[in-house]
């Protein structure tokens, strides 16, 4: 049953016109969700049992690793064995008795693998996200060796334990590793040095629901049918679900597992906590119209990845699993009876519940920051290097109607000299939200339009949905109907049909590879007319978003290829879609070029297809400072290529907050503007001065470090560390910065203070923290620390500082776009550290093809230390140098550093002798600022990027 798709349609557009709150009852709750409200009934009774391990605010006894909940699921006696590199071992219910089969395996870099499903479903559950998710299908994770294993088993206070020694090749700090299963209940602990890290069902919340069949006569509610507001959803399968407690042992925070309007640091749902939320956070992408702030509802991506972290470690989990799932988080205290007295140890306990697939989770063991990230790298592959100038500033708007439109955008930045790389098309300009077609009127002649732009170094991006319009006379929808490549009714029987922009529409099944392949094609530059190669992509509404299906998406018992339920794979469905795009767009040049693709919805993995957004945010300061923490935990959680609406898209922002939000936006990894149909224009030579000036020169800080974020946007392709970073990514040990999310890194090298207050006279309280130099990024102030200061920052201000030790690469020559700057020449900036040193990297690659893969790149190693600048070529270059890489440093031959400012110099030097292949020569220092050592300017240096050379200042 379903409500009128035209109302729901004329609802969500009268809404769209002013800002109001969310539609909170389209959306459940936890106790709406039938086996949500199972689970956390069963953890709650679990929790009153006698024998608790958690005092829950400390009344109880026993550390978690030792005391025994009242879990009723046990190892079925003699299971447990070693069969290659997994360890096995069966679980049941004391009253069910139907075997679980429990694999453990363990791989390279120190992570855990946990899976758990029927030893023998009576049908096959859902087990592909991994093939989705994980590096080469996760056919070839590069498991520990049965050799690199050790099984003890013991009997410890009457019940079995046993416990696997492993090896990693993490190095050096990774500590003595092991797991060890308690058989009675079962319990798995990560062990490092012996000390519990993570921990899984120490709490005894681990229910499965195994499948069966459905009984005669009367079935418990929820369990065989659901019905949410008017939609049934028919659960032919019935229930399928399962939870786990993990515990973090040690630790009072947990980040990640986006996408939530919440701060970085998550809270409670649980416990009574003061501030606690009282639902747990769910992952499952929806399109939630004008979302709330604070709040742990389900938004447009998910991404089941967490890290926790202390002053001691960092670990984290993947729970790899694409269903509907919900989170709950409890902060807890543990007496730990010690030899001598008692102990409060914190500890954080979540508990994961999923509606269907399998139970596959992953244990990351750190203990470093990097190491997390190395280990989840091993896994998933992560955001690859973006074209150049999807680093730069896009200028979108829903719409801008016309070519004229769209070529007046363009000629005002240039006017306004402003640099910008890209604009944007929304929905409007298709012919009728038929994607791949055009409004003749509006756009008679596309290409030529594109082509225009492209002379001006300028890209244009356009909206594809994936909502197909019900049409017979659109090829579009007549070649996917004829080849069966829609999603299908629950009973398989025709094609789910639903509501979206274009009217009643269907949905490509993208689980069809073939489906996939056909959407790719579309993209061909002869296949979609009116494209060209600088024409890039949008993929919105992806969630998917239904306007008349429940929680506006789709029924999850609908059918995807493979006869799978729509219940299991959801949360993949954007991905896919996006995927499918991604490799369209590759494939239609040869050789290929990199693609750009923003998409709305997302999952694990959905970083190696292109960028994402936090949707439909709104023009307020409540909004601009949320955007912090939810592009954070994007980034904690490898969704790198982030960025938020800048302007906020529903509402009117004045002229104060739209200054005060591209200062903010420049920092975003991904920044474009962005605004409602029904907004006023807002493009900044609309806001008049001052304004304009503030808004050119945040832009134009942007542009300056570009050579810095695509640095950066290397090493995060390599090492899969966040490009924005929450401050204990930077200063792991540094307690009081856990829950810091209004200050953030981007990188190791500059921290960002955003001002967030329409006042400029508030000051913003900024802590520069370890004993480290840290300099304003303008006027080049210092700062030493540790210390906190209140500064306050003048319209024109932001407070941005580079941290002392650092070396940053820019380019200062202004340039109308990103790709009109690739052969400029680079200024170096030294930041000396308290000890006179500093260091950083330079990356350089054509920007566009993938030539890089076989060499084809500049990396450099810089370094300063005892007035001595020296340039190095990174570990990853070759040597000797490959073909590819001979030919691309020659292309860049010409390409020189034109200038050296070393900041914070402590005694004044007047010569610099510069040595590069066997050449001398002596250059005099110049210096700016008021004070003599402040900022030291080699002019003209002149060495060339790809070479070695040094500079030595005397
Ligand atoms: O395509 C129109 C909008 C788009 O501008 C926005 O960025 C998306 O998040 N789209 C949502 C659909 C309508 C929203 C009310």
């Amino acid at each position: 049953m379903r409500v009128s798709g035209l109302l729901h349609l004329a609802a969500v557009l009268s809404l769209a016109v002013a800002v109001e709150a969310v539609k909170r009852e389209d959306f459940k709750t936890c106790e709406q969700s039938a086996f949500c409200l199972r689970h956390r009934r069963f953890a709650e009774e679990i929790a009153q049992a006698p024998g608790w391990p958690s005092g829950g605010g400390g009344s109880g006894s026993g550390s978690g690793l030792s005391a025994r909940s009242a879990s009723p699921y046990s190892v079925v006696d003699g299971s447990v064995r070693l069969e290659q590199h997994t360890l096995v071992a069966l679980v049941s219910h004391k009253d069910d008795q139907v075997p679980l089969r429990f694999e453990v395996s363990f791989l390279a870099s120190g992570t855990v693998r946990v899976r758990a499903q029927e030893e023998e479903p009576l049908a096959p559950r859902f087990d592909d996200t991994q093939r989705y998710t994980l590096r080469d299908e996760g056919r070839a994770l590069p498991y520990a060796l049965l050799e690199d294993l050790r099984l003890t088993s013991t009997t410890a206070g009457g019940a079995a334990v046993h416990t696997v020694n492993y090896t990693t090749t993490t190095g050096d700090g990774a500590g003595a590793l092991s797991v060890r299963i308690t058989e009675r209940p079962w319990s798995l602990t990560l062990l490092r040095n012996d000390k519990p890290a993570i921990q899984l069902n120490s709490r005894g919340f681990f229910r499965f629901e195994h499948l069966r069949s459905k009984p005669d006569g009367d079935v418990p509610d929820g369990e065989w049918e659901e019905t949410f507001r008017t939609w049934t959803d028919s659960k032919p399968r019935g229930p399928e679900s399962f939870g786990l407690d993990v515990s973090f042992a040690g630790c009072q925070h947990v980040y990640g597992i986006p996408e939530h309007a919440s701060p970085l640091s998550l809270k409670s749902t649980r416990g009574g906590a003061k501030d606690a939320y009282d639902q747990p956070y769910r992952l499952y992408n929806l399109d939630v119209f004008e979302y709330e702030i604070d709040n742990p509802m389900a938004l447009y991506g998910s991404v089941p990845l967490m890290l926790a972290h202390s002053a001691e470690a960092t670990t984290g989990v993947l729970w790899l699993n694409a269903a509907e799932t919900w989170v709950d988080v409890a902060h807890e205290k543990t007496s730990t009876i010690g030899s001598l007295f008692r102990r409060e140890e914190p500890a954080v306990v979540t508990h994961w519940i999923s509606e269907a697939g399998v139970m596959d989770v992953f244990l990351f063991p750190g203990p470093g920051v990097p190491d997390v990230y190395k280990q989840y790298a091993e896994l998933v592959e992560q955001t690859p290097l973006p074209r150049d100038f999807a680093l730069g500033h896009h200028q979108s708007r829903w719409n801008y109607l016309d070519e004229a439109d769209v070529l007046s955008i363009n000629d005002r930045m240039h006017e306004h000299d402003i640099p910008y790389d890209v604009v944007w098309l929304d929905i409007e300009y298709t012919d009728g939200k038929r994607y791949f077609t055009w409004d003749a009127a509006k756009f008679p002649a596309p290409a030529a339009m594109q082509d225009r732009l492209a002379r001006d170094g300028h890209q244009l991006v356009v909206v594809i949905d994936p909502h197909i319009k019900r049409d017979p006379e659109y090829r579009v929808w007549a070649e996917a109907n004829d080849r069966g490549f829609f999603v299908k009714t629950a009973d398989g029987a025709g094609n789910f049909q639903g509501w979206c922009w274009p009217g009643d529409s269907a949905w490509i099944d993208y689980f069809n590879p073939d489906a996939a392949r056909w959407l790719g094609e579309q993209y061909g530059l002869a296949k979609f007319n009116g494209s060209t190669a600088s024409l890039f992509v949008w993929n919105d509404m992806n969630e998917p978003s239904v306007f008349n299906g429940p929680e506006i998406s789709m029924d999850k018992d609908l059918q995807h290829h493979g006869g799978w339920e729509h219940r299991a794979v959801h949360n993949l469905y954007g991905m896919l879609y996006h995927q499918a795009t991604a490799n369209g767009l590759r494939a239609r040049q040869s050789p290929a070029l990199r693609p750009f693709v923003l998409s709305r919805a997302y999952f694990a993995g959905s970083q190696r297809y292109g960028a994402i957004w936090t949707g439909d945010n709104a023009a307020d300061w409540a909004h601009l400072r949320a955007s912090v923490p939810m592009i954070l935990s994007n980034n904690v959680a490898g969704m790198h290529f982030a960025g938020a609406d800048v302007g906020g898209f529903f509402g009117n922002p004045d002229a104060k907050l739209l200054t005060r939000w591209y200062q903010l936006g420049v920092w975003y990894p991904f920044f474009r503007a962005h605004a409602h149909i029904d907004t006023k224009r807002r493009e900044p030579w609309l806001m008049g001065e001052p304004y304009l000036t503030h808004i050119r020169d945040a832009i134009r800080e942007r542009y300056r470090l570009l050579p810095y974020w695509y640095t950066l946007f290397r090493e995060a392709s390599l090492t899969g560390m966040p490009l924005v970073r929450p401050m204990w990514v930077e200063f792991p040990g540094e307690k009081s910065l856990f829950a810091e999310d209004k200050t953030f890194m981007v990188g190791p090298a500059i921290m960002v203070a955003p001002v967030t207050d329409p006042d400029p006279m508030l000051p913003v309280e900024v802590v520069f923290p370890l004993q480290e130099n840290w300099y304003d990024m303008k006027t080049h102030e210092m700062y030493n620390g540790p210390l906190t200061r209140q500064i306050s920052a003048g319209l024109g201000d932001m407070l941005v500082f580079a941290r002392g030790g650092s070396i940053i690469p820019t380019r200062e020559r202004r340039r109308r776009s990103a790709t009109l700057m690739r052969r400029d020449p680079f200024t170096l900036y030294v930041y000396v550290g308290r000890t006179g040193t500093a260091s950083g990297k330079l990356y350089v690659d054509d920007g566009e093809s993938y030539d890089y893969e076989g060499g084809a790149f500049i990396e450099r190693e810089l370094s300063f230390a005892k007035a001595r600048l020296v340039s190095r070529p990174s570990a990853r270059t070759a040597s000797p140098p490959s073909a590819a890489q001979a030919a691309f440093s020659k292309r860049m031959a010409a390409v020189r550093i034109e200038r050296v400012v070393v900041v914070g110099l402590r005694n004044p030097l007047t010569r610099a002798t510069i040595r590069e292949n066997g050449d001398e020569r002596t250059v005099e220092l110049g210096y700016r600022g008021a004070k003599v050592d402040a900022e030291c300017v080699i002019r003209d240096p002149a060495v060339r990027i790809g070479n070695d050379w040094e500079i030595v200042l005397s």
